[in-house]
């Protein structure tokens, strides 16, 4: 066994809303099981994670509820907390970056970095509203997406068609806090050039190794992580402004730097060790003993947050100096859900806190589903037929089963106590070896991040026990020949008690259920393995059961109301119009040329799966333009069809095509298309007024 040891985090969720399973199944449940597996191996561990408390995700929750950030952050870190330890999350502190310990480990981090030349100082043109005298983070400027035309792109992104913009890339931008046009400002940001540090993290990314040295073995981080990184760093690092014109936030630790705040994505990952500070401090430990040395720092977290934790993050940690790197980023794909992808806003989610107030007995039925569909290395689907399936046909019918055989016979025929081992078959040593490799296999997995098929092992050795059982069928052997029965349920009662450590990391609370039927302390894995956990005449106790299967009705009933929630927010949606746009004179109406014309051809564009590039017939003349509506219609489908057009929109270059114009759509509230076509027999070229 390697004597390692780790710090191990998990992302700080955003204290803007509640959890769904997607975020427990990619970040929050594999860390906790990878940490109770290290500390039942003895390593020397701190499990740190808490609530991410500042940047635009916070002060827009706010605006939307009408409510201080400050109330938008105590109300969900509290729920956030109190769902991670409803769900058994065993972290070694929850903690929060709003707290005064962050905000001074964080201004020491700029401090130092600013000292020691690691930061740029630059002007740059930022929007601004003047009605609200505040300069506009990106999120804080919507406007048409230059791409597809989606009237309410982001100032970073257009959810519409996947582009990431700059808020200047927009048309027609508007502030969300005014509604109106803002202006471009003059501003003054202290920058990281990232492009500075891209032969080390090369090498530390591909080679594993950190100024020369062996750091980590790169063989053992996901291809998607590295991939991921290496596209990044291969597309060219550029200058990362490290502070932003905001009211919530860290402030920047600097005179004349009023109304600036240390840009979320420095701060947040410097919350681990704000985190790290409190946590030794009530534990009268040395923080420091978990940032520096040979101790191990593993970063769990999802996909979309691979290069603030394998570029950026690593870039501050070296520049401050002193502190380790990550050994391994296992960062997950995204889990879906019934055939869709999670999704806040369109409230199609599971909530962990819901599910926990529905079936407070079903932890482990949801730990061990999530588990065995975990998105390691590639996107996976959560449907409640498969969470029936998964508890039903393995919990309940293998697992279950097996402990609740080898108990009760147990206690019909010894009264509880372990019977002797006597003469062994072939098949007896069979499942013998099984118990004893069983539980390395079920390490070397867990140390390599292979969460999913490590639970999978598990399994299987239940499974064996299950098939070992029924093969021998003790219940009739019982009156021919008890010598063999007390052989069967010995090794059965040793394969039950290795399982209760094997299962303990998964499913921490049957494995404590397992123990106390069995009368033992089962949380040390490196007595595993072996066919003298139980002495002879150990007496164990009645078992109750461990699953309840889960009815039809219960999958029937959690489907209904996922999509009468989503019903609901749609409806809801629908009724929450965009505000009117502010009001234009006629003659600037009389401006836009908008006509009828009819689509002669549509095809796809390139690497574009968004875009559809069409040639319309004008009636003046025919013309391409390049429409964001691949998503809603195939080329074959629109071919002759008569649609609006606005003609003098001037010319642009999307995607390199010359697009000459708009074809108008109307959108509904859950973002479908439709064209807009005349109720009459109309032709290309007639005007719309
Ligand atoms: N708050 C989570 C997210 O991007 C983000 C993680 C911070 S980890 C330092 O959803
Ligand atoms: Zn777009």
């Amino acid at each position: 066994m390697t004597n390692n040891k780790y710090t191990v985090t998990a992302a700080l969720p955003y204290a803007n809303g509640p959890l769904h399973l997607g975020h427990v199944a990619g970040v929050y449940l594999p860390a906790d099981i990878f940490v109770r597996f290290l500390k039942s191996k003895g390593h020397d561990v701190a499990f740190v994670c808490g609530s991410d408390e500042h940047g635009a995700a916070i002060t827009l929750r706010a605006k939307k509820e009408g409510v201080s950030p400050k109330e938008i952050v105590d109300k969900y870190h509290t729920v956030l907390k109190n769902a991670f330890e409803r769900f058994d999350i065993q972290f070694d502190i929850f903690h929060r970056t709003s707290e005064a310990i962050h905000y001074e480990t964080a201004q020491d981090f700029f401090k130092k970095l600013l000292e020691n030349d690691h930061f740029t100082v630059q002007e740059s043109e930022q929007f601004y509203d003047e009605k609200f005298e505040q300069f506009l983070a990106d999120r804080y400027v919507t406007g048409e997406c230059p791409h597809c035309h989606n009237p309410n792109a982001y100032g970073d992104q257009c959810e519409k068609c996947g582009a990431s913009l700059s808020p200047t890339d927009l048309i027609n931008p508007k502030s969300t806090l005014s509604g109106e046009s803002p202006v471009l400002k003059s501003t003054q940001h202290w920058y990281l050039p990232m492009q500075n540090h891209e032969a080390w993290l090369k090498d530390w990314m591909q080679k594993g190794e950190l100024d020369g040295q062996p750091h980590h073995d790169p063989k053992m981080w996901r291809n998607q992580v590295v991939g991921q990184c290496m596209s990044w760093i291969d597309g060219g690092l550029h200058p990362r402004a490290m502070t932003r014109d905001l009211d919530w936030g860290v402030p920047v630790p600097l005179e004349g730097a009023d109304g600036k705040v240390l840009y979320v994505w420095l701060d947040a990952p410097i919350g681990y060790i704000s985190a790290t500070k409190q946590w030794a401090l009530d534990n009268q430990k040395d923080w420091k003993e978990y940032w520096t040395g040979d101790r191990k720092l593993v970063h769990f977290i999802g996909k979309d947050n691979i290069v603030f934790h394998t570029i950026i993050f690593p870039i501050i940690l070296k520049a401050y100096g002193g502190l380790i790197l990550p050994d391994n980023v296992p960062a997950s794909e995204f889990l879906n859900l019934e055939g869709d992808k999670f999704s806040t806003s369109r409230n199609w989610a599971v909530w962990l806190h819901e599910y926990l107030e529905r079936y407070p007995e079903k932890v482990d039925e949801l730990k061990y589903t999530l588990t065995a569909i975990a998105p390691e290395s590639k996107d996976a689907e959560f449907t409640w037929k498969e969470f029936q399936a998964r508890v039903n046909n393995e919990l309940a019918d293998v697992l279950g089963n097996f402990i609740n055989r080898a108990l009760v016979l147990t206690q019909k025929y010894y009264n509880g106590a372990v019977p002797p081992l006597n003469e062994l078959t072939a098949s007896d040593k069979e499942v013998i070896e099984k118990i004893k490799g069983t539980p390395d296999k079920v390490a070397d997995l867990l140390y390599r991040y292979k969460i999913r098929e490590a639970q999978a092992e598990v399994m299987q050795l239940a499974r064996i026990g299950n098939k070992y059982l029924a093969d021998n069928e003790p219940w009739k052997l019982i009156k021919t020949d008890e010598n063999r029965v007390a052989t069967i349920m010995h090794i059965a009662l040793q394969l039950t008690t290795n399982l209760a450590g094997l299962l303990a990391p998964f499913l921490p609370k049957s494995a404590q259920q397992i123990a106390s039927f069995l009368q033992i302390d089962h949380n040390n894995w490196n007595r595993l393995g072996n066919m003298n956990l139980l002495a002879e005449g150990h007496l164990t106790s009645k078992p109750t059961i461990l699953f309840s299967k889960i009815e039809d009705d219960f999958v029937e009933k959690e489907q209904a109301l996922l999509f009468a929630n989503k019903m609901e927010t749609t409806i809801s949606a629908s009724q929450e119009k965009a505000p009117i746009k502010d009001d234009i004179d006629f003659e600037h109406f009389t401006q836009l040329d908008l006509r009828l014309a009819k689509i002669i051809h549509a095809e796809k564009v390139k690497k574009a799966d968004k875009l559809l590039q069409l040639t319309v017939d004008t009636g003046i003349d025919t013309r391409t333009i390049v429409s964001g509506i691949a998503a809603h219609y195939s080329p074959e489908e629109i071919v002759g069809k008569t649609v609006m057009v606005l003609l003098n929109l001037a010319p642009r270059k999307i995607r390199g095509i010359n697009s000459e114009g708009m074809v108008l759509m109307a959108e509904d509230a859950a973002g479908n298309l439709s064209f807009m076509t005349p109720e009459k027999s109309f032709n290309p070229g007639d005007s719309i007024r």
